[in-house]
Order: C-alpha cells, then sequence, then structure tokens
C-alpha cells in the first residue's frame, strides 16, 4: 500500500483548544481521524512536532518510505530555509497545508518559503484542507 506522511509543526498540538475563530475546534488527533477516514487507499504516519530540527529529521526519515509528503509547517511556514532545503533534498512531492488563508492575515503570513518546493498550496479551508491534499497526492502519484 502506498504511504503518505502528514507533518504539522509548530503549535498545532493545541489545535481546537485556543483561538477558535480563526483556527477551528477541530483537534489535532480530529484531523487524523478525518484523514484516515478519508478514504484514499493511502497508509498513513501523522507526525506533530514543535521542534524544527525534528520536522526536518522526519522529511529525511521519509525518503524510501513514504510516496508523499503534506505539510503543515506552522510558523516555521514563514521562516525556515532549513525546513525548504530539506524538503528539496528529498525530492519527494509535498503538499502545503495551512487550515487559515495566510494570504488574508498579516503580510509576514504571505511569505512561504515551503511554496517553492512544494506541488501546490492549500489555505483557508480548515481541516478539509488536509482531505483536499491528499486528493491532490492521490492524483499527482497516479499519473
Ligand atoms: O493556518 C495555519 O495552518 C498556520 O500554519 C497555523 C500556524 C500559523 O503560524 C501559520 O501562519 C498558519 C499557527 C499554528 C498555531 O496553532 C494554534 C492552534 C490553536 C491554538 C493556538 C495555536
Amino acid at each position: 500500500m502506498t504511504s503518505i506522511l502528514i507533518l504539522n509543526g509548530p503549535n498545532l498540538n493545541l489545535l481546537g483548544t485556543r483561538q477558535p475563530e480563526v483556527y477551528g475546534s477541530t483537534t489535532l488527533a480530529d484531523v487524523e481521524a478525518m484523514c484516515r477516514a478519508h478514504g484514499t487507499g493511502f497508509e498513513l504516519s501523522f507526525e506533530q512536532s514543535n521542534h524544527e530540527g525534528v520536522l526536518i529529521d522526519h522529511i529525511h526519515a521519509a525518503k524510501g518510505v513514504h510516496a508523499g509528503i503534506i505539510l503543515n509547517a506552522g510558523a516555521y511556514t514563514h521562516t525556515s530555509i532549513a525546513m525548504m532545503d530539506a524538503i528539496a533534498s528529498v525530492g519527494l512531492p509535498l503538499v502545503e497545508v495551512h487550515l487559515s488563508n495566510i494570504h488574508a492575515r498579516e503580510t509576514f503570513r504571505h511569505k512561504s518559503f515551503i511554496a517553492p518546493v512544494a506541488l501546490g498550496q492549500i489555505c483557508g479551508f480548515g481541516a478539509q484542507g488536509y482531505l483536499l491534499a491528499m486528493d491532490a497526492l492521490k492524483r499527482h502519484l497516479s499519473h
């Protein structure tokens, strides 16, 4: 079975507990359950870390194990050249996801270091964005 990694960055472990007006009331465990129930036929690994280096280790370890990655890098999206380099170095197809529409928020959130090394970016659709990303990756991998 084709395996994919769904990787979540800093503070996303707090999802559903604070700022529901921005990020909704769905918890990260709910997001994982939604992804597992989505039925794209992927085997899923679901990981979260608040540490940039740990996220990079997960990206490196994905090579040869997973066929693709779905990444919500949280605030590292806007700062991390190191994550960008890691994604480029493994060469796996990656879909960037954000719960909120980062382009409708503060200007510092408009910049993504992930976007240039991603297949595409999905933002503004809340937890549903992860399911859209799974569909996009499924379609990409079957062509
Ligand atoms: O919209 C997204 O998914 C973000 O990646 C979320 C990040 C933010 O820094 C990005 O600009 C956009 C923040 C994640 C923080 O998540 C929390 C969830 C609930 C309560 C507090 C933080």
